[in-house]
């Protein structure tokens, strides 16, 4: 009743006895949709990916045992990335549990999945009684998603499952509490803008998170400072805005990373300055530069990179004890000369010139292609660095990702998330490598009809990892080029019922597959993309 009282736009599960009597009872309500998928895992992603676009919790369930440890890596992935998911596994019965601790197991199948995942959730539940589960999955829903948000585990033994209960209404949502910005502080971050004659804000995920993208854009089209994206940040800003400078990181736009390194005041938004964003070598990164962050999290104000200013404070509570600041800035030079930049060194040109496909292109052809799309979700690997660096998002387009955690097989059951969750065309874009981690779901998405474009780039090997054993083991491909091999993708897609069907391997192939895509039935399409193994994810690191 909770789920649906929420309405919760669907509970992504695979079954097993433990938990066949909650799935039954969600069936019985028939008021939430429930996604059946191939492996928990998949469940878990899709409930990510359902949470991140429809701002609402997302439901994930599986079994007791390997129903349970399968969720082990969404509930990392929504960890990290601060996605607010709430994973319920079924448990043994309560007389079935182990006393002892030192007894490995009793019930069959049972596991002890709160110890296994409270590093990595919020808080994980197991209630001893039915009035504790219902008042857990209360409590979790509201956890989940206050403060930084993230995901919680919610165990529970099949006895209590099976009681009835008398359901009181959760009511209407108290207003989650933001954490606010005093005035003192504004007055300091103004007096750091008015001494700065480069400023720059660096976007991170706590941009959308925090629901703070359209106040971002006023407060930049008032004040004229320029923005560079984090990975997750991408889809949090405008990328036709003239004062977009590009994506920075390990692997991002050049431009980007010298606008990053030109700056003299670096406005961190919601971001954690990983090491992908800083490269190693942090002195170079803060050199010449005042840097104030903004974050709902203290510890990350207080991480690897020592700042000037740091804010605790809920992104869009920032910018709205900003909405009448006296500020205004000219930065065309500091624009100009990072266009420059950019001009000189387009992304395409960061590959060899001899491609059929240049990936790159493919992505900006992709962007051109799918401007009315939802969005676009992304897997692990180069192609998910070339889709960063190339696709050019229309306004309120989305780009999912997993950030933090980098988990492969992650966008195939985020995309079927994202389609239960919002209406419209979503590209998946996948690597040949990923795609093997979550082909099964190619039946889920034929079974419930969602409107995915598959992409895979095949280029025949793991190439992110070929990359870095290319640049420090000498070119040894061990268990990336050498013993990695890929089935007929088209045949796998056609078996499983996709009807529009299409392997692409060079640029001028491109053109007629925009016309050839007009022609196509409604329904999932499948591409495949052959892209050459020597293309790499470039420039890599070149603060
Ligand atoms: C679950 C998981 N296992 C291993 C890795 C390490 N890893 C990162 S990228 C990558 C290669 C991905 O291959 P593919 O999907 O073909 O992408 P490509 O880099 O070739 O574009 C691997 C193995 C990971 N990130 N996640
Ligand atoms: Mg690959």
């Amino acid at each position: 009743m909770f789920i649906a009282e929420k309405q919760t736009p669907a509970v992504f599960q695979l079954s097993g006895g433990m938990i066949a009597f909650m799935i039954d009872a969600i069936g019985r309500l028939g008021q939430t949709e429930i996604i059946n998928t191939r492996h928990e895992q998949a469940a878990g992603f899709a409930a990510e990916g359902s949470a991140r676009i429809s701002k609402k919790p997302g439901f994930a369930m599986g079994t007791s045992g390997p129903g349970a440890t399968n969720l082990l890596t969404p509930i990392a992935s929504s960890f990290f990335d601060s996605v607010p998911v709430i994973y319920i596994t079924g448990q043994v019965n309560q007389k079935e549990l182990r006393t002892n601790l030192n007894q490995r197991q009793n019930g069959f199948q049972e596991l002890d999945i709160c110890e296994m995942a409270r590093t990595i959730t919020k808080k994980v539940y197991s209630p001893k009684t039915a009035l504790e589960a219902f008042e857990a999955i209360k409590e979790g829903w509201r956890l989940s998603q206050e403060g930084r948000q993230g995901p919680v585990l919610i165990d529970i033994p099949i006895n209590l499952q099976q009681e009835e209960l008398e359901y009181q209404s959760a009511g209407f949502e108290r207003e989650i509490p933001k954490a606010k910005v005093d005035n003192t502080v504004t007055d300091v971050f103004r007096s750091y803008l008015l001494a700065a004659k480069r400023p720059l804000i660096l976007v991170g995920g706590g941009v959308r998170l925090g629901d703070a993208s359209e106040k971002l854009s006023e407060f930049i089209d008032k004040t004229g400072i320029p923005y560079v994206s984090s990975l997750l940040g991408l889809d949090s800003v405008s990328h036709t805005n003239d004062k977009y400078l590009g994506f920075i990181g390990s692997y991002g736009n050049r431009w980007a990373n010298a606008a990053l390194r030109e700056s003299d005041l670096l406005i961190v938004l919601g971001s954690r300055l990983d090491v992908r964003q800083t490269g190693n070598n942090i002195s170079e990164f803060i050199a010449h530069k005042k840097i104030v962050r903004v974050d709902i999290d203290d510890h990350e104000l207080t991480g690897r990179i020592a700042s000037d200013l740091v804010i605790k404070a809920d992104i869009s509570e920032f910018l709205q004890a900003l909405v009448h600041i006296d500020y205004k800035i000219d930065c065309t030079s500091f624009i100009n000369q990072i266009k420059i930049l950019r001009n000189e060194h387009p992304q395409e040109l960061e590959q060899t010139n001899d491609l059929e496909l240049n990936p790159n292109i493919l992505m900006e052809w992709l962007s051109t292609t799918f401007t009315h799309a939802s969005g676009y979700v992304i897997d692990v690997g180069q192609h998910q660095m070339w889709a960063a660096q190339s696709i050019q998002l229309q306004s309120g387009q989305r780009f999912l990702t997993s950030g933090g955690l980098g988990a492969m097989g992650f966008a195939l059951p985020a995309s079927i998330g994202a389609a239960v969750s919002m209406k419209g065309n979503w590209v998946l874009i996948s690597g040949d490598g990923c795609m093997q981690l979550s082909s099964p779901e190619l039946q889920t998405v034929v079974q419930y009809k969602l409107p995915i474009t598959v992409c895979v780039i095949n280029n025949g090997q793991h190439g992110m990892v070929a990359q870095f054993q290319d640049e420090n083991m000498n070119g040894r491909l061990t268990g990336t080029r050498e013993g990695f091999s890929n089935p007929n993708f088209q045949e796998l897609a056609r078996a499983y019922g996709f009807l529009n069907v299409h392997k692409i391997g060079s640029e001028s192939e491109l053109l007629e597959l925009s016309t050839t895509l007009k022609k196509w039935k409604e329904g999932p399409t499948f591409l495949e993309f052959i892209i050459d193994s020597r293309a790499k994810a470039l420039p890599k690191n070149s603060f």
